[in-house]
């Protein structure tokens, strides 16, 4: 990663101070550090590498040089925005700007595991943490971290992964610039984050979700939660599944599992 030149790529763009690093343990962790200095809303923490990247509930997430995106965008929103209850709509913002990229610009089959994960021809090719503050019921600061498997060496070995996984390069079949991608996403979040408690947000969402009538099960650590048919996004986020008896049932992100129901 040429650092001058990356900076000066993103500089177009209405972002913050933009922060770059060759390694870190976690892009996530240097945002709010960042955060604590007094960032300015909207910057931006990328590096190169991570030795200690953040999955969701304590996993770890693997970025190696050279080959992959690991960002962290920092956010305030602003008091009253979003409500507890909303929140799940903020886990949507992430994978609905770098689907939108991957469909229009790379053409690639790209797909929204509810709640975050970014799927292309089925296979997970990025994930998305965010980690957020509260103060009371305000939310105050929101660190979204996004991490894109881009050249074929930045995919783990199958013994390292909890679902499948593929890289960019490998389905699109031809090279992918880093950086190029890297302003197109930041493109495309700005704009989503500006729409993000408007209809067409969840709309988008709704439009990019995988196994759309498809069987699936929903499990946390504790074990199976729901089963269902999946049909849908709600007005906050929530996932909609319909049981064989025609009865609809809601679930809210968190802790929840996805996983299509083994028919064979
Ligand atoms: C995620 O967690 O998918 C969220 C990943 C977020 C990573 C970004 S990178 C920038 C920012 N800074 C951070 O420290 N984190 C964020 P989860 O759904 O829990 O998936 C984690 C699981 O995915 C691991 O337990 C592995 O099985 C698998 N995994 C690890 N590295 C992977 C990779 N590069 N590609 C696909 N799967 C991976």
């Amino acid at each position: 990663m040429d650092i001058p030149i990356w900076k000066e790529h993103l500089t177009h763009l209405p972002l913050g101070d933009i922060y770059l690093f060759s390694e870190v343990g976690s892009t996530n962790l240097v945002a709010e550090q960042k955060i604590k200095a007094g960032a300015p809303p909207f910057s931006l923490v990328i590096a190169d590498s991570q030795t200690e990247g953040k999955g969701r509930l304590g996993r770890s997430w693997i970025t190696r040089a050279g080959k992959a995106l690991a960002l962290s965008w920092i956010l305030y929103p602003e008091p009253g925005r979003l409500q507890p209850e909303t929140l799940s709509i903020l886990s949507g913002l992430a994978p609905v700007a770098v689907v939108e990229v991957l469909r229009e610009i790379y053409a690639l089959p790209a797909e929204i595991k509810w709640p975050n994960d970014v799927l292309v021809e089925g296979k997970k090719a990025a994930g998305v943490l965010v980690d957020v503050r509260w103060n009371g019921c305000l939310l105050t600061d929101v660190v979204l971290g996004i991490g894109v498997n881009v050249a074929r060496g930045s995919v783990p070995p199958p013994q390292q992964l909890n679902f499948p996984a593929i890289s960019l390069e490998e389905a699109a079949g031809k090279e992918i610039s880093r950086l190029k991608l890297l302003t197109q996403i930041m493109g495309s979040l700005i704009k989503w984050y500006s729409r993000l408690v408007e209809p067409s947000f969840i709309q988008a969402w709704n439009s990019m979700l995988a196994f759309k009538g498809q069987k699936v099960n929903l499990t946390t650590e504790r074990g199976l939660r729901g089963q269902g048919e999946v049909l849908g996004i709600s007005d906050d986020g929530s996932l909609i599944l319909i049981s064989e008896a025609g009865q609809e049932t809601e679930y809210h992100s968190g802790e929840i599992q996805l996983r299509l129901v083994d028919r064979s």
